[in-house]
């Protein structure tokens, strides 16, 4: 499973890890304005790793359709502390950001992992950034900032050109020194992607595709309005943001069935229960010391 890619200061398991989400903005769709202030997202993130997360992941610009793009300095101010926080308090941190600038000064406030959910294509100088830093790399699939991506989202094979502009952006990584090892890839669900049609889902039944490219893979799919399409009310309506977790779940174990690397999710707990049951569920239980030791351990019980 996901354990054997050994990035550089993440955990490994062997089973899918769980990336928990601390978005710190006061308009992410999921959960905006909850965990603004520097003191509660520091707060939620360490809850979320005593929940279960073995990363945590920290983000100061929200990326929902449609969103207008926040200052370098405002994204500095909000992430900032809480990653120099997180890290100092022995938490794996991940930063959210499309910056170089922010992922810099994210990596020297003790960062293992940069998401760039524009996978090197907003700032020109983020290839450099990692290639200088080591530091491990979610290239995500993209192809426009939020008030753009919606119409962009149109292909005649979603899985052959998803795969294909990733496979792209990573030669383009490389070429500027970027090693290979340092980069986890991501369809980018819900990025460009329409629910009305189906281009998640044929993304996610085409999971296998993605591994030929060789590299770890996150998926995003928490709370994302492809969930709300399919579980929409008589009405005709999509089941709103916060109460998509069970269905996040659910689709968690499948794809931690079928050997993601990681999930990155906003309720942590029972889907670190969800990457267990799959992993158990993998191996026929020849496997089952680790239990949730791991956390245990971290949170001192
Ligand atoms: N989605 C969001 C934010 N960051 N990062 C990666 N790697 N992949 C994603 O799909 C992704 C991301 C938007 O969701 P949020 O507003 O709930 O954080």
């Amino acid at each position: 499973m996901g354990s054997t890619y050994n990035l550089v200061g993440l955990p490994e398991r062997d089973r899918c890890l769980i990336m928990g989400v601390v978005n710190v903005t006061p308009d992410s769709f999921s959960d905006g304005g909850v965990w603004f202030e520097p003191r509660q997202a520091i707060e939620r993130g360490l809850r979320l790793a005593e929940d279960g997360a073995d990363i945590v992941d920290v983000g100061g610009e929200s990326t929902r359709p449609g969103a207008q793009r926040v200052s370098r300095d405002e994204e500095l101010r909000r992430i900032e502390p809480v990653v120099a926080e997180l890290a100092r308090s022995g938490v794996a941190v991940s930063v959210d950001t499309m910056r170089a600038e922010v992922a810099e000064r994210a990596v020297a406030a003790g960062a293992s992992l940069v998401n760039d959910v524009s996978g090197g294509l907003a700032d020109p100088a983020m290839a450099r950034l990692v290639a200088d830093t080591g530091v491990g790399y979610v290239l995500m699939h993209w192809r426009g900032h939020s008030h753009e991506m919606q119409e962009r989202a149109v292909y005649s094979d979603v899985v052959g050109e998803v795969r294909d502009e990733l496979r792209q952006r990573m030669d383009a990584m490389v070429g500027e020194g970027v090693d290979p090892r340092q980069i986890v890839l991501d369809p980018g669900l819900g990025f460009a992607k329409r629910p009305e049609h189906g281009h998640n889902w044929a993304l996610l039944a085409e999971i296998d595709q993605f591994y030929e490219l060789g590299r770890p893979l996150l998926i995003a799919g928490s709370r994302k309005r492809f969930l709300g399409r399919l579980l929409a009310g008589a009405d005709g309506e999509d089941r709103p943001a916060v109460e998509r977790d069970d269905a996040t779940v659910a689709l968690t174990t499948l794809v931690a069935d079928r050997g993601a690397w990681c999930v990155r999710v906003h309720e942590v707990r029972p889907n670190a229960d969800a990457v267990r049951v799959a992993a158990a569920w993998r191996s026929g239980g020849d496997d089952l010391t680790e239990g949730r030791a791991d956390v245990a351990e971290r949170s001192g019980q």
